[in-house]
């Protein structure tokens, strides 16, 4: 038999292609040398710096799915897995940034829009010139987006828009808005619209206070009748699976991405163990605590087997929406306990920042909400194996 790799138990580099080792190692490198020296502070003021898009679109990490001649990377899904485990490992609000921008942004204009709006945005979004948001959840709707109220009123012209979205990540710093109303030009059908930063009647406040993600900026959409042309709509879907359908990528990266951060916190509680002494030996020689490790290992061992999986069927055309809520519920829930396990051992300066571990845990709160709350996938799985609606 081979030898145990305790950091790579099932061997999942070895089960990569060459150009997908290559791009996950360069976004290792960009997350560890750009993106963790500035993460205390930023998380700390509570800031996002837009020049973030810019560096993560320099290096490819913008789109990464999207074809070249839209300024994308034109690379397989499993790649994209690979870059949020990568950003993720140093924050989630840092993934956040990249998956609304890939996946929620980039992905419905290419996919949706026509090809002047493929022109228009998608290159400047790529590059991080552009920083985009997307808007579905409203401070009445949130898990049942079904119940949204931002309408879009058909005009000579073509639609005035009016309604609130809340909770929408890089909402005040964007400069393209993909927001989702009912349309009573098209029988109250749910479709998308892809408004600019400075229409009159938009605005897009930030909501502070928050305790979690504070390294991502989030705000509200006001939409106080934004009047647009016929050219604002994304032509070429309607109904929920609009909205759904980018959130299968997003949802599927989150899956990996919070891999990344249990994997921090893992190595994290590991190495504090090996320093630490008390009762004159290392923690880490208690069973109590190599318990944990264990446990950790496992966990983290059997989601990134699963996001893998999955990732090869996606890229084969072969994955189903259930899947993706399989993999999204457990792989958050997971690595929430994983990072609230380190916090507690290393137990004082677990609630330190210079720990981080009470970051990834803080964040991974909001990971396990957003994008279909822990619960709500449950229902989803529920209802897949037993044909019968539980939502309501
Ligand atoms: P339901 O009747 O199930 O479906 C309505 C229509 O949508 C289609 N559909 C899907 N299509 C593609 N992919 C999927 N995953 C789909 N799920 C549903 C479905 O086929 C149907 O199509 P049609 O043509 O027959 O009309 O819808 P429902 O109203 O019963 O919804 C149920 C439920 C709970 C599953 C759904 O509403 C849900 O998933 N709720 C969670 C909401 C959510 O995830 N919001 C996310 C907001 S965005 C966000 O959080 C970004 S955070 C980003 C970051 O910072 O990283
Ligand atoms: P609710 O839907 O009110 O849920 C509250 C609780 O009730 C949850 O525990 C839920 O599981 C439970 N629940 C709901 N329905 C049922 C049911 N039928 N049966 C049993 N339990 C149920 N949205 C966007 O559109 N774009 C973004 O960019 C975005 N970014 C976000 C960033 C942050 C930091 C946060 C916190 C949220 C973001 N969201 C975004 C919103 C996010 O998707 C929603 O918060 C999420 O979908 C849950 O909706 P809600 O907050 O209204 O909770």
């Amino acid at each position: 038999l081979a030898g145990f790799d305790w950091a790579d138990p099932f061997l999942l580099n070895a089960q990569l292609e060459e150009d997908e080792r290559m791009i996950a190692d360069s976004a290792r490198t960009f997350a560890q040398e750009t993106l963790q020296p500035k993460v205390k502070d930023a998380y700390a003021s509570e800031t996002s710096d837009p020049g973030i898009f810019r560096e993560m679109g320099q290096m490819g990490l913008l789109g990464t799915t999207i074809p070249e001649e839209y300024g994308g990377l034109g690379a397989n899904y499993t790649t994209y897995g690979l870059v949020a485990r990568e950003i993720e490992r140093v924050d989630s609000g840092y993934r956040s940034m990249m998956s609304v921008q890939s996946s929620l942004v980039m992905y419905p204009i290419y996919a949706y829009g026509s090809e002047d709006q493929r022109q228009k945005y998608l290159p400047g979004l790529a590059s991080g010139e552009l920083i985009g948001c997307f808007g579905l959840t409203e401070p009445d709707a949130g898990s049942d987006p079904a119940g949204m109220k931002t309408r879009a009123e058909k005009t000579d012209a073509g639609y005035k828009i009016s309604g609130s979205k809340m909770w929408i990540s890089n909402a005040p710093i964007a400069d393209v808005f993909v927001v989702w109303a009912k349309s009573d030009g098209h029988d109250g059908k749910i479709r998308g619209f892809v408004l600019d930063k400075g229409m009159k009647g938009l605005s897009a406040p930030k909501i502070g206070g928050k305790q979690s993600l504070r390294a991502s900026i989030t705000g509200e959409i006001v939409m106080d009748g934004v009047e647009v042309g016929e050219d604002a709509l994304l032509p070429n879907v309607q109904g929920l699976k609009g909205p759904f359908g980018c959130l299968n990528r997003a949802r599927y990266g989150i899956a990996w991405g919070v891999m990344g951060a249990a994997e921090f916190c893992w190595h994290a509680a590991r190495q504090y163990g090996l320093d630490r002494k008390q009762f004159k030996r290392p923690l880490a020689q208690t069973q109590l605590f190599q318990k944990k490790l264990a446990d950790m290992q496992t966990e983290i061992t059997l989601g990134l087997q699963a996001a893998l999986r999955v990732g090869r069927l996606m890229d084969a055309a072969q994955a189903a929406p259930e899947m993706i809520s399989l993999i999204k519920r457990n792989n958050c829930g997971k690595a929430l306990d994983i990072a609230r396990m380190a916090r507690d051992m290393h137990g004082g300066n677990g609630i330190s920042e210079e720990f981080h571990v009470i970051r990834h845990m803080m964040n991974l709160e909001t990971v396990n909400t957003y994008e279909g709350t822990h619960d709500v996938h449950a229902l989803i799985l529920g209802r897949a194996q037993t044909g019968l609606q539980a939502f309501f």
